[in-house]
């Protein structure tokens, strides 16, 4: 049974879960995608351990094990990055540092004179509660599309300036979170997320 408080029989699963994250784009989109779910969830801004690894799952899973050690009840992490076919998947795990030190300008001029185009986002979301620990719940989202030839919009964070969705002609930088949330990888992880974590919570 839920207790007022959302904790089960005084356990760590419950109505509030907590994101950890340095990246308050990253929240703002989750607030808004999880609007219609009924629990909260609430950010804690911490940055996690991030593992060198070539799989976002195992980079997130890691990191969400690392925050348990810090942060109490039911917490999600969140690893993401593009990949770009013609560069073989490039940026893809490395994508926080190549934003760093190339930013869109960057990736703009490697892809110069190249045709194809075609990249996608991804996301993983690591899920972890008391009760579950040491196991962890993974849940991904894709976000096919291209990079467009030069950077629009003003919207969003990261590469969202450079990244237009399949049939669209906007870049994710042009769309408002709303719009993006329609189309992004975070939108389709979390969605999966919420609905694995109101079953769960009825269990
Ligand atoms: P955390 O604290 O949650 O780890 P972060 O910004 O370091 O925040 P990631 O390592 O998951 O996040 O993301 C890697 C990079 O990929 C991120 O810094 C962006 O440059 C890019 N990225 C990820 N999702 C994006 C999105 O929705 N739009 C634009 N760029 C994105």
């Amino acid at each position: 049974m839920l207790s007022e408080e959302g904790d089960i029989n005084g356990l760590s699963r419950g109505r509030t879960v907590r994101f950890v994250t340095g990246n308050r784009h990253k929240f703002q989109e989750a607030q808004r995608i999880l609007s219609s779910y009924s629990f909260e969830i609430e950010m804690v801004k911490e940055k996690t351990l991030e593992v060198q690894d070539k799989d976002l799952e195992t980079i997130a899973a890691t990191s969400v094990r690392d925050a348990k050690n810090r942060v109490s009840g039911p917490i999600i992490v969140e690893d993401a990055g593009l990949f770009i076919e013609s560069l073989n998947s490039f940026p893809g795990p490395y994508s926080a540092y190549v934003y760093e030190t190339l930013g869109c300008e960057g990736v703009l001029k490697l892809l110069e004179g190249q045709e194809d185009r075609r990249a996608e986002f991804r996301s993983a979301i690591a899920y972890i509660d008391d009760l579950m620990k040491p196991a962890v719940k993974i849940f991904l989202g894709v976000a096919t599309g291209r990079i467009s030839m030069e950077m629009r919009g003003s919207y969003g964070f990261g590469f969202d300036p450079v990244f237009i969705p399949e049939e669209q002609s906007s870049t994710f930088g042009e769309m408002s979170l709303e719009e993006k949330n329609r189309y992004s990888h975070r939108a389709k992880s979390l969605k999966a997320f919420a609905s694995w974590y109101l079953a769960y919570l009825r269990d």
